[in-house]
């Protein structure tokens, strides 16, 4: 288990293989980036099914279940462990509806994606299901302890 050395609230973010593939990493990144919270994780993995249904493990009754575990299975995500005081939330509020049709525009979902199955990115649900996503996606060793310079203005 990555255990965070500070209380800090983190989010477990994933930027989806549509993502990738359609070479939005980089516009992804940078909205957490400026919005001012700390990267202490980030890989590019090609991930195996039986982690993508654990990740997913509350939906697997959904019809859809085996539709999105192929679709996340698909090509390379990128994995990141963002930090900062309320960040599961704010996360949620960058990346916007679930669905892209009805995602504001300014939203990553509302700008950049058009449908529910190929909606370019995972942002954690709540605080808990960050800490236990990171833990999933992240071995020991894999996530960085540093202090970002804008970490005293968000205080
Ligand atoms: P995520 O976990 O990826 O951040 O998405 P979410 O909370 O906004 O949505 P959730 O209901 O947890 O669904 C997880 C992902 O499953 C796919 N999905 N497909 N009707 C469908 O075909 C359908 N509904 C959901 C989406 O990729 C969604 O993000």
């Amino acid at each position: 288990i990555v255990a965070s050395s500070s209380e800090v609230e983190q989010s477990y973010i994933m930027i989806k293989p549509d993502g990738v593939q359609r070479g939005l990493v980089g516009e992804i990144i940078s909205r957490f980036e400026k919005k001012g919270f700390v990267l202490k994780g980030l890989k590019l993995f090609h991930c195996p099914k039986d982690l993508a249904q654990e990740h997913y493990k509350d939906l697997k009754e959904k019809p859809f279940f085996p539709k999105l575990i192929d679709y996340i299975t698909s090509g390379p995500v990128v994995c990141m462990a963002w930090e900062g005081d309320g960040v599961v939330a704010s996360a949620r509020k960058l990346i916007g509806a679930t669905n892209p049709l009805q995602a504001e525009p300014g939203t990553i979902r509302g700008d950049l994606a058009v449908q529910t199955g190929r909606n370019v990115v995972h942002g954690s649900d709540s605080p808990e299901n960050g800490s236990r996503e990171i833990a999933l996606w992240f071995k020991e060793g894999e996530l960085c302890q540093w202090e970002s310079v804008q970490t005293p203005w968000l205080i």
